[in-house]
This record gives structure tokens, sequence and C-alpha cells, in this order.
């Protein structure tokens, strides 16, 4: 939580940006696993979060900026939600800490709103997420459920995006709060990758520390020893001498803030040959990459510096070969190089992906390549001071992908197939870290996480 007037100033910017009309706040509802009781880990919507500071379910707020007016809806509790959940605020009581004018219960709302639609007033929304959502918007404002989404506001997405995007010294000190939560967790990592024990004991550790931190994750951790599967979620492999396994995992603050770190880590604690000529590609991308993070840079060229550095080095060890511009305009470093270098970072890991790749890390202009690989670039527009983004390339070795490339001929000017042959069974290796970007230029956030192979070795011994 921060002050009362930090709430205030949020709702007062948002009101002049949309200009006019009724704005409404939907908060997140807990959702049931397997029956409607126990349930998921509750999660509040970030944008709810940042305007109106209230961690609870079964709340909504609207702002009527015609008339000046502010209102957060909900309940107060039940004997029974005492009882069985214990006592918590009144509803009056959580207007405090966000400095809210007034509030008023759940079952007001859809009057307050149907009174808005029939005098032909705007109610603007954002674009739901969740099913309920969906639900409670088609039942709020008498739109079809399928149809619900077309009507979402976007001034009000780009007044969202226009205040989140700056993060305040206060979200930069939660952050960096968040990193060295990070890096505690990967320094209990690091050692208990060894083979012989699986990789959930690996998670196992990671969340011993953010849990000891009142933090949790603020993704599922990826934690693999077959990282060239970008995003895999399975964790029972037995790790084995040889291996190399990308842990890539964060930390949420109780401010809500995430990290977003990756590390590839060897196995028993030291690369193999092969495994280090690669992975010091990546450390040279990585670093050649941040060192590129300026204001009025596109993030879309940053991700091209990395691009280039891979193709030169690839073409160094003989797996890529042919200009290095040509190559990466033609997009061949992506048969080892095939997602965005990163993406904003906040309260969402991904900040803002709720509120439309289009507006948060693109702009008019400034279209989503169509290209495999790059068009998986979720953040391309220039950079400004106050972004946090991660910066996160990698190289992976996906037989599938190397079959078919080379069946196809697939890129085959600027690739040699038979020396890519030699490191098939490579897997994949990604370094990432989480950089504000300053007036100046940029810096990373948090305390140095071992990232150099000396200091990754090191990090590992037992
Ligand atoms: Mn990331």
């Amino acid at each position: 939580m921060f002050t009362p007037d930090t709430y205030r100033a949020r709702r007062n910017r948002l009101m002049k940006d949309i200009g006019s009309g009724l704005v409404l706040f939907l908060g997140n509802e807990e959702v049931g696993m397997n029956y409607a009781a126990n349930i998921y880990p509750f999660r509040q919507d970030s944008t709810f979060l940042y305007f109106w500071a209230v961690d609870q379910p079964g709340v909504a707020a609207v702002i009527d900026i015609d008339q000046g007016t502010e209102t957060l809806f909900g309940d107060d509790q039940t004997m029974a939600d005492i009882v069985w959940s214990g006592p918590l605020p009144t509803l009056a009581d959580r207007c405090a800490p966000a400095g809210i004018a007034s509030s008023a219960p759940l079952s007001a709302l859809a009057g307050r709103l149907g009174a808005a639609i029939r005098q032909g007033r705007r109610v603007h929304f954002l674009a739901p997420y969740r099913a309920e959502h969906t639900a409670k918007l088609a039942a709020l404002l008498g739109l079809h459920a399928t149809i619900a989404r077309d009507y979402r506001s976007e001034a009000f997405h780009a007044a969202v995006i226009a205040q989140r995007s700056y993060k305040s010294a206060e979200e930069v000190a939660d952050l960096d709060a968040a990193v060295d939560i990070s890096r505690q967790m990967y320094a209990a990592a690091m050692p208990a990758a060894q083979p012989g024990r699986h990789e959930y004991e690996v998670v196992a550790e990671i969340a011993r520390v953010a849990m000891a931190h009142g933090a949790r994750f603020s993704f599922p951790p990826i934690c693999s020893v077959h990282g060239e599967t970008l995003h895999n979620p399975f964790h029972r492999n037995l790790m084995q001498a040889g291996d190399v396994m990308i842990l890539d995992s964060g930390a949420e603050t109780a401010r809500y803030n995430a990290s977003d770190i990756t590390r590839t880590i060897p196995v028993g604690g030291a690369f193999t040959a092969q495994q280090r000529l690669i992975y010091e590609m990546v450390l040279r991308a990585q670093l050649a990459a941040i060192a590129a993070v300026k204001p009025g840079v596109r993030y879309l060229d940053v991700h091209l510096v990395a691009a280039r550095s891979f193709a030169a080095d690839l073409k160094a060890a003989g797996l890529m070969k042919g200009d290095v511009d040509e190559a990466v305009a033609a997009g061949a470093h992506a048969l080892f190089f095939p997602h965005g270098l990163g993406h904003m970072l906040g309260m969402d890991v991904h900040d803002m992906e709720n509120l439309e790749e289009r507006l948060v890390g693109y702009r008019p202009g400034l279209e989503r390549s169509t290209q495999f690989g790059l068009g998986y670039l979720r953040l391309a527009r220039e950079m400004e001071p106050g972004f946090v983004i991660t910066v996160e390339p990698g190289l992976y070795f996906i037989p599938a992908l190397i079959d078919q490339w080379k069946a196809d001929g697939t890129n085959a000017a600027f690739l040699d197939f038979a020396e890519i042959e030699k490191f098939r069974d490579a897997r994949g290796y990604r370094i990432e870290d989480d950089v504000l970007v300053t007036s100046e230029g940029n810096r990373l956030l948090g305390p140095p996480i071992p990232k150099t192979v000396a200091e990754v070795e090191e990090a590992c011994r037992v």
C-alpha cells in the first residue's frame, strides 16, 4: 500500500485522461479449483489494486467523471464469514487507505450503471480476461457475453497504460526488493541442481525462499532440463550429470510487484565445453542488448542487437554462414532464438498484457512482425525513462524444428545443418534480468545474481 494521496492522484489523472462518462472497475472473484469452496490462490486484478488498493474478492468501483464522484461497491461480512474466515475491515473502512470518497452495497451497482445507460452515457470498461468478468459485464450492461469484449473502452485502456508504464520511485524500490528475493531464490536453487535429484526439488527450494519473504511466485516457474521447450511446465524429470537446466522464475512482493529472472544452471555445477560455448554466446547477447537499452531506442532494435550477436557468434562457431545482417533480416537466427527478447514488467509479470499488446508494446505505424521468431516479440516501441523491462535472450536446439527447416531448406543459405547436427542434443539456454530505463540509459534492478560461467559454477558449489 502506498499513501491515500498516491491513489487519489492516480484516479484524478485517469478521469482527466478519459474525459467523460462512467468508468467501471471489476475486482477479481475467487475461482473454484475442483469445487466452489476449494479455490485457486486469490489474486486481485492489478489495475484494481493500482487505483483502489482493495485486495479482497467481491468488490467493484465506479468513477462518474461528469459528476466527479467515485464509489467502492462491496458488502460487509456476514457473521458466518467472520466465523469461517475471520473479521475483515468494513467496506467503509476499506475506503480510507486509498482515499475513496464513498461506498455502497454491491447490489446497488447494477442500478447505478443501468441509470447511466438509460441516459445514453458511456460506461468505460477494460477487456475482460476471466470468464466471470465477461458474465458480469453481460449482466450489468445488457450485452451478450459473446460480444461484451467488443465494447471495451480503448480510452480506458490507454489511460491505464499511460500511468502503469512509468514506474514511480516507490514502485521501483519494490521491484528492486522483488529481484532481491529472486537473488536468494537462485542462491538456494543452484546448489540443489544435482544429479539424482528431481527438478521439483529445485522448485521446492525457490518456493521456500519466496514464502519465507511473505512473497509468492509471480508466475508458475519453468524449471527444466528440457529448456528447449520454451514454456515447459513439467518438473518431474530426474536431473542427470551433463544436463543443463533452465530456471525461469519470479517473486511477487506483498506490494504486488514482480521479478522475472532466468538462469541456466549446469546440473552438478560444471558446464561441458559445448555448454559453455553456447552459454557464453547467450551472455554476450544479453550484455550487448542491455547496453543498448536507453530512452528513445525501439525495443525492437534491442531485440535485433541480440539477434545479430547470436548470428555473428553462431557463424564463428560454424552453425551459421553468410552475411550476418542478411541472415538476421531473413530470420535465420530464429532457428535457435525463436522468441522475443522480453516484455514490460511490473505488477503483472507480462505487465498489462490484458490491456492489449497493440497499445502497450506497439504503436500505430509499428506493427507486430509476421516473421517466425520476431512475430513473438511482445514489446517493440521506443523505451522511455521509468519503463521496467526484461532482457532475456536464449539459444535453443529444438530437434523437431531443426529437422523441419533442414527438410524444407528454410534459410539454408545461412545455416550449416551438418554442423548444427552436432548440437542437436544441446537443449536450451536463457539468461534474463530486469532493467529500469533511466534518463541516461538503464540500470539492472536488484542486486547482481551470478551470471558469468565462473560465477554460476561457484554458486552451484554444494
Ligand atoms: Mn520474462
